[in-house]
């Protein structure tokens, strides 16, 4: 894949909740050319929600064009690839959670046809995993244990 990118200042990292992220111009067309990545950084124990208000992307039937990518991590690790989404295919209301404290959306735009873009609100919220983490967190050795044995 390849693509040019035009010098607009469009990354953005958030550590305050809740905040919005939208492509840039919006809600007139995103550039074309864009490549912008919106980290959200919780608080440790916190979990990343993403609500999807609008979403119009130039649509492709494998997203190869313009795209937002959602991972759950704090950078664009492939095997932390939530999703990758174009077109009309996240409808007002959509939403996405991460399981650890970070999410990272990355959005791209190629060289033709541009849309109105996305706009979408980001809160911190208490981590689902975090109770069940503190609760065995003292076992982990005892896990670990069992682990061993069950190799051996
Ligand atoms: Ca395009």
């Amino acid at each position: 894949m390849y693509f040019h990118c035009v010098d607009i200042p469009c990354d953005e990292t958030f550590t305050v909740s809740p905040g919005m992220i939208e492509s840039p111009n919006y809600p007139e067309d995103y550039p074309d050319n864009v490549l912008c990545r919106k980290v959200m950084n919780a608080p440790t124990g916190n979990n990343v929600r993403l609500t999807f208000y609008d979403f119009v992307l130039e649509d492709s039937q494998e997203c190869e064009w313009d795209y937002v990518s959602i991972y759950d991590s704090n950078a664009a690790d492939e095997e932390l690839l939530i999703g990758t989404y174009c077109g009309t295919e996240l409808a007002p209301g959509a939403v996405f959670e991460s399981t650890g404290s970070d999410m990272h959306v990355l959005f791209v735009s190629d060289g033709s046809f541009h849309e109105k873009g996305f706009q979408a609100m980001f809160e911190f919220v208490p981590g689902k995993n975090y109770t069940f983490h503190s609760i065995v967190s003292p076992r982990e050795g005892f896990l670990s244990m069992i682990k061993v044995i069950c190799l051996v």
